[in-house]
């Protein structure tokens, strides 16, 4: 059993809510790190108490435990290797490609779940250290599925609740897993496990009689050593009302007015953010825009497809492959639809700051949100959220978690070619009232379900009170 803690509250999370920051004069400080569940759980760290157990993000680095803005944070170290393999391998050349559906083969190496296993233990032993007696702790993804059972192992007297932000494939593909076993074990270590979808959680609670014979019911695991777990979906949101107040400041609007001057001032500005995933259907969709500008059924001077592309994970070899894969189709299609001066489609491989992020969104006319396969997709409610008006439309695809919610949005099915250009015209030629109608019914939902409500929904089924529960 570990040293206990005073933490009340623990996340655990492959990465730290802090980034480095460095001074003009060199002094290194620690600043939150952008993003929704940094935002969402800082508040809740804040009124119970908490530590947020994480890595850094450098290799073979030993970074003293320290408080930042009224919580604990506990660093975890990682060596090259371990990032070679527990990260850019088992999680993200094994876990990711496996629970997307198989969009891209998923790899199976030993050396790799070894290096899972031994991160995943000095994970829970982090947590560990720092929890309360009885504390309750938040597992965070698939890079820590075993950090559950690990932890329970070590404190047996905690709350343990885990929260899954990819989906959970279904059995078949779920069964090629040569560590099917210990990965459901591991989960099955939580007394609470949260899914985006209702289709993950019920995937997961079929294939938890690869341990336990009784049959899951309403998502209810009855284990052989007497505990229950509970398996049902959380589906995760934004702080949509900080999109919208930032999206009507005036540098906002300003810079998307400018926006729209820069790309020729067009009839419709189509609009794509990702991460640069083969997960996201960048190929698909660049390829449906460029049948889309040959044909001339979108004519190139008065539509433009801005497409931004996140860089992430550049030293996984799919991810590299895509990446020149899509600068040669871009290219292409760009010297062949010739528009004088400026591209069909602009293509951006670079990060943002919010606020630009913002001004795209206001700026265009309709989001383009084709993926494979995804668990949410926040890009889809950020871009409601950040119409203040009625205007604006969005293409989605159905395979996104987001498609349960936004129902008004254009579905598609990212790998009917056809479907999704005719839903490009459609969704850029309708008129201002259909627009109106899909776009007032889509925003009413993100501000009525933020993040807010999320986190509260699950730390109340954890036996958390916060403030919103
Ligand atoms: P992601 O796959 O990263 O998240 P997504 O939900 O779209 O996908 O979140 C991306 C976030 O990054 C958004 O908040 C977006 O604003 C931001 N972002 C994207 N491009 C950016 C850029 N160029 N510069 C700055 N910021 C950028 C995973 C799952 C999703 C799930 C989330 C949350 O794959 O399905 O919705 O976790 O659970």
């Amino acid at each position: 059993m570990g040293t206990r803690g005073d933490a009340q509250f623990v996340v655990v999370a492959n990465r730290l809510p802090v980034d480095r920051t460095t001074e003009d004069d060199g002094t290194q400080g620690w600043q939150a790190s952008p993003g929704g569940l940094v935002t969402a759980l800082i508040p809740v760290m804040k009124e119970q108490g908490g530590t947020w157990v994480g890595w850094g993000g450098s290799a073979d680095e030993d970074i003293e435990p320290f408080t930042f803005d009224g919580f604990g944070v506990q660093p975890v170290p990682l060596s090259s290797q371990e990032v070679a393999e527990y990260y850019e391998g088992m999680s993200n050349t094994t876990f990711w490609p496996l629970y997307h559906d198989c969009v891209a083969h998923p790899e199976y190496h030993r050396e790799w779940w070894d290096s899972y296993l031994r991160v995943n233990e000095r994970f829970a032993n982090a947590a560990a250290e720092v929890a309360a007696p009885g504390a309750t702790v938040w597992v965070q993804d698939y890079q820590l599925q075993n950090v559950p059972e690990l932890l329970r192992e070590m404190r047996p007297d905690l709350r343990i609740g885990f929260f899954l932000h990819i989906p959970f494939p279904p059995p078949e593909l779920f069964r090629q897993l040569p560590w099917r076993t210990q990965v459901i074990q591991g989960l099955l270590g939580a007394d609470l496990v949260g899914f985006q979808d209702p289709g993950s959680a019920h995937n997961f609670a079929s294939l938890s009689r690869l341990i336990t014979s009784g049959r899951p019911r309403r998502g209810e695991i009855h284990l052989p050593d007497g505990r229950t777990v509970i398996a049902r979906d959380y589906p995760i949101s934004i702080d949509a009302q900080e999109m919208l107040d930032m999206s009507r400041t005036p540098q906002v609007r300003e810079a998307a007015a400018q926006l729209r001057r820069d790309l020729g001032d067009p009839d419709h500005i189509f609009l794509g953010v990702d991460r640069l995933d083969y997960t996201k259907g960048l190929r698909h969709r660049v390829r449906a825009f460029g049948e889309l500008f040959t044909s001339g059924q979108l004519d190139p001077e008065r539509n433009v497809y801005l497409q931004v592309a996140t860089p992430t994970r550049e030293n996984v070899e799919q991810y590299k492959e895509l990446r020149s894969q899509l600068d040669e189709m871009v290219g292409r299609i760009n010297s062949s639809v010739g528009r004088i001066g400026r591209s069909a489609i602009e293509y951006r491989h670079s990060s943002y700051p919010k606020t630009a992020l913002a001004a795209m969104y206001r700026a265009a006319d309709v989001a383009v949100i084709t993926p494979l396969r995804d668990g949410m997709n926040l890009v889809a409610k950020e871009y409601i959220a950040a119409h203040d008006s009625d205007d604006g439309s969005l293409v989605l695809s159905e395979f996104a978690g987001a498609a349960i919610e936004l129902k008004q949005a254009y579905l598609v099915n990212p790998y009917d070619l056809n479907g999704l250009k005719n839903q490009l015209l459609r969704a850029s030629g309708d008129d201002h009232a259909n627009h109106a109608r899909r776009m007032r019914a889509m925003r009413k939902h993100v501000f009525r379900h933020d993040i807010d409500e999320w986190a509260a929904n699950f730390l109340r089924d954890l036996g958390v009170p916060t403030q919103q529960g």
